[in-house]
């Protein structure tokens, strides 16, 4: 009896701890969802790792995980904190307050990644961290006791000593213990579902606005596709990729819903004397071209899937610019460098003379004759032929800087990636597919190649 009580006490610590951050990343989910989604300790902890990824573990994990690249990184984490948790049970079997106090630390990291992401505006998003991780020492310190009762325990420290034959048997708080716990399990599995459900349906507002869009006719609608470039060989990918199947990069780990109806964006910096603001209606109402355009990952690999082929409705930026008084290097302007930034924080650097230069860069609205996905950008995204998406394509746009590349470095230069990527030319065999076994005889070799904005004369196998 005293062997089972002594020998059961290890494994209840390691799953009190287990409970105590079940309770705090439960408590912190339903307070992030009166904060907001991307103030949760996982998904802040997640994205502060995300920035210090280096850009080729980055490249490693795009090209082994593709878009569930995230899926494992936040798997990763709570696999990580799982462990950690179960050392801190373990470890509060002995020493009580320093396990608990080793569940604020836990906090206190999160609520600092909280409030150190791009996007943070308020100290409020230390909030989810804060209260998960009270909740989570609390409960810790609490179901610790239960394993400790004092004055039922022979040696009052928790642990039965070797051997200790006048521990009394049963010397912890059975009945205690199984209440607590099971009441904590309850009530955090309850907070957490209930907090992901609210998460889950944020941007109510930015989903009724996606849904109102009605995308006007182009004034410059695209070229047809010509028939030489529709090939009906089976297996290779279509001309236009489905909006579906678009690839997706991003450093995203909650995907911004921003609404149409109060989003706005400031046109200001070098050269500018008057910025301009613009609303989602003021650009519907201008003069739209309709393109389609390549949009590539420097990423993808010879043969790889980040590369997908739209039809983009949107606003010419050149003329944007122009309108905002910008000049091209070329003509004297002071600016070389248009910086976009996202709502979610990213910066993206693309040279003004490449926007400025005749081709269709454009602030897109619709995608393949839809409002652009929340996925791909919406309301308003940027999308300029010819430059890879590092260095061209800001989604979920919020703003739009003129200055310098020598003054200011984006997001992906910071870690080490050129400064300017123009698109290279580029092919893919779709059919047949790798390590496949075709049947003796004549074999279709058909694929795609891209080489935006110069066209293709053709490709030689
Ligand atoms: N806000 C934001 N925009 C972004 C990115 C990002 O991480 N955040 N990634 C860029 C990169 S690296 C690429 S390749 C393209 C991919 O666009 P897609 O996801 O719509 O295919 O988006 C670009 N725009
Ligand atoms: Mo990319």
């Amino acid at each position: 009896m005293k062997l089972l009580s002594r020998g059961i006490r290890l494994p209840l610590a390691a799953l009190s701890g287990l409970l105590a951050g079940f309770a705090a990343l439960s408590v912190a989910e339903l307070v992030s969802a009166a904060v907001r989604p991307e103030s949760g300790p996982v998904i802040a902890v997640g994205g502060a790792a995300i920035d210090r990824t280096p850009a080729a573990l980055k490249d490693w994990a795009i090209r082994h995980f593709g878009t569930n690249d995230k899926l494992f990184l936040q798997l990763g984490i709570l696999t990580v904190l799982a462990l950690l948790a179960l050392v801190l049970g373990v470890l509060a079997l002995r020493f009580r307050r320093t396990g608990a106090a080793g569940v604020l630390l836990f906090g206190v990291v999160g609520a600092l990644a909280a409030i150190s992401r791009p996007d943070s505006t308020s100290a409020a998003d230390a909030l989810p961290s804060v209260i998960g991780a009270l909740a989570g020492a609390g409960l810790l310190y609490l179901l610790i006791g239960r394993l400790t009762a004092p004055g039922r325990d022979a040696a009052g420290t928790g642990v039965a000593p070797q051997g200790e034959a006048s521990a009394p048997p049963g010397g912890w708080d059975r009945r205690g213990f199984v209440i607590a716990a099971s009441a904590a399990a309850a009530a955090s599995a309850g907070a957490g579902l209930l907090g992901r459900s609210l998460n889950g349906s944020h941007g109510q507002g930015a989903v009724a606005s996606r849904a109102k869009v009605v995308l006007p006719r182009p004034a410059s609608a695209a070229q047809p596709i010509p028939a030489a470039a529709v090939l009906h060989t089976p297996g290779i990918s279509p001309f236009v990729t489905p909006n579906g199947d678009f690839y997706r990069v991003d450093t995203a780990l909650v995907i911004p819903k921003v609404d149409a109806t109060t989003w706005r964006m400031k046109i200001h910096g070098k050269g500018i004397a008057r910025p301009l603001t613009v609303t989602f209606q003021d650009l519907l109402g201008r003069q739209l071209i309709e393109r389609d355009i390549t949009l590539t990952c420097v990423s993808n690999e010879v043969g790889g899937p980040y590369v997908g082929n739209a039809r983009w409705i949107g606003v010419p930026l050149a003329d944007l610019l122009k309108e905002a008084g910008v000049r091209p290097p070329s003509r004297g302007g002071p600016a070389d460098q248009l910086v976009a930034r996202s709502v979610d924080g990213m910066t993206i650097g693309s040279p003004v003379e490449d926007i400025m230069d005749g081709r269709d860069a454009m602030l897109a609205l619709g995608m393949n004759g839809e409002p652009l996905p929340f996925v791909h950008g919406f309301p308003v995204r940027m999308v300029v032929p010819g430059l890879y998406g590092y260095v061209s394509a800001c989604k979920w746009l919020q703003d739009l800087e003129l200055t310098t590349f020598d003054a200011y470095d984006a997001y992906w230069v910071k870690r080490s990636w050129a400064k300017k990527a123009p698109i290279k030319t580029e092919s893919r065999i779709d059919t047949p597919k790798p390590f496949a076994r075709p049947k003796a005889g004549t074999v279709m070799i058909a694929g795609v190649a891209w080489a935006q904005h110069r066209g293709i004369d053709r490709v030689e196998v």
